[in-house]
């Protein structure tokens, strides 16, 4: 079937475990594109936009019952049930593959298997790795063609015995004779979503949606990858890139990992309202990293598409985006408009006077339920972006110079913060967390913990994760980003945001660019490096003396208090934990003491 002896032995034992009607090899063709999307409009599934509204593009509605990541199903299968982590969800490997072994037996039987070998990340570059996934859904066939690449340049690139992570997919409908099935197929009370560290592989049974079927994303990308590039001393993060140009031209590209509802994609396609700036977008979700042979790190973005949360996304939040999706899209489980096109939650101010929901229902301004689901999601290709950087597929990646890293954080946490080291900025990074709200359960200000934006993405224990990032500090001849712990969120006391956030964060940026470039000013404190006053720029913003002082203070009792947090956040992970975090840990807790004796 194909050249590669290992791939076509994979691909015959799997074809007799799942016993399909027909295999059929993907070859990334528009032709198969428009196939397989044919055959899920025949089936009802998908409906093709009206094309003067939005050409080539379609709606699809899923089972009400298959609409997110399942994280309660997804495993980590690691020999020891230490190596994933008080965080992942462990289970035996050889008992998951007996079970999962029962569940895909006849699993396609009335279906055609697709065989989609992939590329994460441009063909060809030396940061790019190459997957095969197996599926019986053409929805995965169509949205793996937008979010990587796919097809025959891949598996040359593979040749006779190149490496690829087996990943194997099925909806876990099997047909009977006669029967067309589900519209949306997928088997809720058999979910699987099993990542085996140790042999590289993925399997994952029962859903048909995002991040649990298209198993480049977050399975591959950042689960096994994160496995691969510990081993390897690379890194695999949950980060955007984007490239920011001053008004000299001269330009730099930062990372930045945020835990999600934290404006990720919106700033990986910022509009700078500071005059002369540009960002450019080279990813909005996923960042490899490797290092060049200068001593960099050099970053792609191993996805080719964007799988975005539709609601919040508008004209006003993210012109960048609403443009991207001008054709050519999947859009899952928004709203429809009587017209023939989309409409979700925050696309413009005021609803439509009559839609169909995501469900497939009659629904008007009145009803009491959204209009789309909360996450549904638009594919597309990134080239469409007009943000896109030209560079977005160098073969060589870019070299990145700061990563953020943020949560939402009501207090405490000021505006930007430098790490004065690899080692702090790692320590930062696995005390990243945003505070739950009055409207979530729990007590408020209460901490999420979301070390590095990776919580459901690490794929072997989290603490180990960061020993390998303080190894990667410790590489001979490394010239490392600086690193800077951001929080746009920052609330006063009658609970209003400060800052103003959106293209407002370029003035952030600007700061962290001209860090980077040894021309901004800091001072030293108890927490690391912040701006002084006259170094961030605030020109044209209507922000009071006391809004700028609570951006950049630096709030001695607020951290004295997260200090015990931090610790039994830490113990969790026992002795895992890299003794220079706690080396971390207790020395910021010194300077904080100190500072508190200074200030009494
Ligand atoms: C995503 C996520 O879908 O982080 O990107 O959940
Ligand atoms: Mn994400």
């Amino acid at each position: 079937m194909t050249p590669h002896q290992r791939l076509n032995r994979w691909i015959e034992e799997i074809t007799s475990l799942c016993e399909p009607d027909a295999v059929q090899l993907c070859d990334g063709s528009p032709e198969e594109y428009q196939q397989m999307m044919a055959s899920l409009t025949a089936t009802g599934v998908a409906k093709p936009l009206n094309p003067e509204k939005r050409p080539n593009s379609f709606l699809v509605r899923s089972d009400p019952a298959d609409v997110a990541r399942v994280e309660s199903r997804t495993f980590i299968c690691s020999d020891n049930e230490q190596d994933a982590g008080p965080t992942n969800h462990w289970a035996d490997p050889n008992e998951m593959k007996a079970k999962l072994t029962g569940l895909f037996k006849g699993c396609m039987r009335g279906r055609t298997m697709y065989v989609i070998p992939f590329s994460m990340g441009p063909v060809g570059s030396p940061i790019a790795h190459i997957g095969v996934e197996i599926s019986d859904s053409p929805y995965v066939v169509a949205s793996m063609h937008i979010m990587t690449r796919v097809g025959r340049a891949v598996l040359e690139e593979l040749g006779t015995d190149g490496d690829f992570v087996p990943c194997l997919h099925s909806v876990g409908q099997p047909l009977q004779s006669g029967d067309t099935g589900a519209a949306w197929p997928c088997n809720p009370d058999n979910l699987y979503i099993a990542h085996f560290p140790a042999s590289r592989e993925i399997w994952s049974f029962g859903s048909g949606y995002g991040g649990n079927a298209l198993l480049g994303k977050k399975c591959f990308a950042l689960r096994i990858a994160s496995a691969m590039a510990r081993d390897e001393g690379w890194l695999a993060e949950h980060m955007l890139i984007l490239k920011l140009t001053n008004p000299d031209g001269e330009y730099r590209y930062i990372a930045g990992a945020f835990p999600s509802a934290c404006g990720k994609t919106n700033l990986a396609m910022l509009v700078p309202t500071i005059p002369g700036w540009s960002v450019e977008t080279v990813g909005d979700d996923i960042c490899w990293m490797k290092f060049g042979d200068d001593g960099q790190l050099y970053a792609i973005n191993p996805e080719a598409g964007f799988f975005g949360v539709a609601p919040g996304t508008g004209m006003d939040t993210n012109p960048n985006a609403m443009q991207t999706l001008d054709g050519n899209c999947i859009f899952t489980n928004v709203a429809e408009t009587d017209d023939g096109d989309v409409w979700w939650e925050g696309m413009t101010d005021t609803a439509p006077a009559h839609l169909i929901d995501w469900r497939g229902n009659d629904w008007t301004p009145d009803s009491d339920t959204p209009a789309a689901h909360p996450n549904a999601r638009f594919t597309v290709s990134a080239a469409q972006c007009p943000a896109i950087a030209d560079e977005w597929e160098d073969l060589k990646g870019v070299p990145i110079s700061a990563i953020l890293f943020g949560g939402r954080r009501a207090s405490v946490v000021p505006l930007v913060n430098e790490a004065t080291s690899w080692e702090q900025g790692t320590f930062f990074g696995s005390i990243v967390a945003s505070e739950k709200t009055a409207a979530a359960a729990g007590a408020i200000g209460e901490l999420r913990r979301d070390p590095m934006a990776m919580l459901p993405f690490c794929g072997y224990n989290m603490a180990d994760y960061w020993q390998h990032w303080i190894n990667i500090g410790q590489t001979a001849n490394a010239k490392l980003p600086k690193i800077y712990y951001v929080n746009w969120f920052r609330k006063d006391l009658e609970g209003q945001f400060v800052w103003p956030g959106f293209g407002e964060n370029a003035r952030v940026l600007e700061w962290i660019f001209e860090r980077c470039a040894g021309r901004a000013d800091a001072v030293e404190t108890p927490i690391g490096h912040l701006p002084t006053l006259d170094a961030l720029n605030f020109d044209g913003l209507d922000l009071t003396e006391d809004a700028i002082a609570t951006l950049l203070r630096v709030d001695i009792q607020g951290w004295l208090a997260e200090i015990p947090l931090i610790e039994s956040y830490y113990q969790q992970f026992g002795t895992n934990v890299p003794p220079a975090l706690f080396d971390q840990l207790q020395r910021l807790s010194e300077r904080l003491e100190a500072a508190a004796v200074n200030v009494a």
